[in-house]
Protein backbone atom coordinates (compact mmCIF):
# COMPACT_ATOMS: atom_id res chain seq x y z
CA UNK A 1 0.00 0.00 0.00
CA UNK A 2 1.27 3.31 -0.78
CA UNK A 3 1.36 5.97 1.62
CA UNK A 4 -1.21 8.93 2.02
CA UNK A 5 0.21 12.46 1.19
CA UNK A 6 -1.12 15.31 2.62
CA UNK A 7 -2.54 17.63 -0.01
CA UNK A 8 -1.88 20.84 1.14
CA UNK A 9 1.92 19.93 1.08
CA UNK A 10 1.19 18.10 -2.16
CA UNK A 11 -0.04 21.18 -4.01
CA UNK A 12 2.83 23.61 -2.75
CA UNK A 13 4.62 21.52 -5.39
CA UNK A 14 2.11 21.65 -7.91
CA UNK A 15 1.14 25.22 -8.97
CA UNK A 16 -1.35 24.31 -11.64
CA UNK A 17 -3.00 21.76 -9.42
CA UNK A 18 -6.12 22.64 -6.57
CA UNK A 19 -7.60 20.89 -4.60
CA UNK A 20 -10.45 18.47 -6.09
CA UNK A 21 -13.63 19.15 -4.22
CA UNK A 22 -15.71 15.81 -3.18
CA UNK A 23 -15.61 13.15 -0.39
CA UNK A 24 -12.16 11.74 -1.33
CA UNK A 25 -8.92 13.77 -1.16
CA UNK A 26 -7.79 14.05 -4.60
CA UNK A 27 -6.32 16.64 -6.83
CA UNK A 28 -7.55 18.61 -10.14
CA UNK A 29 -6.07 20.62 -12.97
CA UNK A 30 -8.48 21.89 -16.06
CA UNK A 31 -6.71 22.44 -19.19
CA UNK A 32 -7.60 23.97 -22.00
CA UNK A 33 -6.03 23.40 -25.68
CA UNK A 34 -5.55 25.29 -29.62
CA UNK A 35 -8.17 22.53 -30.44
CA UNK A 36 -9.48 19.25 -29.93
CA UNK A 37 -6.38 17.99 -32.41
CA UNK A 38 -4.09 18.81 -29.77
CA UNK A 39 -6.01 18.28 -26.38
CA UNK A 40 -6.72 14.45 -27.70
CA UNK A 41 -2.69 14.64 -28.23
CA UNK A 42 -2.27 15.39 -25.00
CA UNK A 43 -4.97 12.69 -23.84
CA UNK A 44 -3.02 10.05 -25.87
CA UNK A 45 0.56 10.39 -24.35
CA UNK A 46 -0.76 10.49 -20.78
CA UNK A 47 -2.83 7.32 -21.89
CA UNK A 48 -0.24 5.84 -22.83
CA UNK A 49 1.99 6.71 -19.58
CA UNK A 50 -0.94 5.87 -17.69
CA UNK A 51 -1.15 2.48 -18.97
CA UNK A 52 2.72 1.66 -18.07
CA UNK A 53 2.39 2.99 -14.42
CA UNK A 54 -1.20 1.01 -13.91
CA UNK A 55 -2.34 4.26 -12.28
CA UNK A 56 -5.44 6.27 -14.40
CA UNK A 57 -6.32 9.65 -14.24
CA UNK A 58 -10.56 10.64 -14.07
CA UNK A 59 -10.42 12.83 -17.13
CA UNK A 60 -13.52 15.02 -18.77
CA UNK A 61 -12.91 16.28 -22.41
CA UNK A 62 -15.15 18.29 -24.59
CA UNK A 63 -13.25 19.69 -27.41
CA UNK A 64 -10.12 21.51 -26.66
CA UNK A 65 -10.91 21.34 -22.87
CA UNK A 66 -9.85 18.82 -20.52
CA UNK A 67 -10.21 17.96 -16.79
CA UNK A 68 -8.31 16.00 -14.70
CA UNK A 69 -8.63 14.36 -11.28
CA UNK A 70 -5.66 12.29 -9.74
CA UNK A 71 -6.29 10.15 -6.51
CA UNK A 72 -5.01 6.34 -5.78
CA UNK A 73 -8.23 4.35 -5.16
CA UNK A 74 -6.29 1.17 -2.95
CA UNK A 75 -4.98 4.71 -0.17
CA UNK A 76 -8.40 6.40 -0.03
CA UNK A 77 -5.92 9.41 -0.82
CA UNK A 78 -3.14 11.45 -2.70
CA UNK A 79 -0.13 9.30 -3.24
CA UNK A 80 3.12 9.57 -4.51
CA UNK A 81 1.55 7.72 -7.42
CA UNK A 82 -0.86 11.05 -8.10
CA UNK A 83 2.20 13.41 -7.78
CA UNK A 84 4.17 11.16 -10.33
CA UNK A 85 1.39 11.35 -13.28
CA UNK A 86 0.61 14.93 -12.42
CA UNK A 87 4.12 16.39 -12.71
CA UNK A 88 4.34 14.05 -16.73
CA UNK A 89 0.84 16.07 -17.57
CA UNK A 90 2.18 18.99 -16.76
CA UNK A 91 5.08 18.49 -19.24
CA UNK A 92 2.61 16.58 -21.69
CA UNK A 93 0.90 19.84 -21.35
CA UNK A 94 3.42 22.13 -22.09
CA UNK A 95 4.24 19.67 -25.03
CA UNK A 96 1.09 20.54 -26.43
CA UNK A 97 1.06 24.03 -26.27
CA UNK A 98 -1.65 24.20 -23.27
CA UNK A 99 -3.13 27.50 -22.94
CA UNK A 100 -4.16 26.82 -19.24
N1 LIG B 1 -5.56 4.63 -10.99
N2 LIG B 1 -5.85 6.76 -10.26
C1 LIG B 1 -5.77 5.48 -9.99
N3 LIG B 1 -5.88 5.08 -8.70
C2 LIG B 1 -5.77 3.76 -8.37
O1 LIG B 1 -5.86 3.42 -7.19
C3 LIG B 1 -5.54 2.83 -9.40
C4 LIG B 1 -5.45 3.31 -10.71
N4 LIG B 1 -5.26 2.45 -11.73
C5 LIG B 1 -5.13 1.05 -11.54
C6 LIG B 1 -5.20 0.63 -10.14
N5 LIG B 1 -5.40 1.48 -9.15
C7 LIG B 1 -4.99 -0.81 -9.91
O2 LIG B 1 -3.73 -1.01 -9.34
C8 LIG B 1 -6.04 -1.46 -9.01
O3 LIG B 1 -7.31 -1.03 -9.36
C9 LIG B 1 -5.93 -2.96 -9.11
Amino acid sequence: MVERLDVEQVLKTLPLWRAHPGDRPAIERKLVFADFNAAFGFMTRVALRADKVDHHPEWFNVYNRVEVVLTTHDAGGVTERDLDLARFIDEAAAAMGAKA
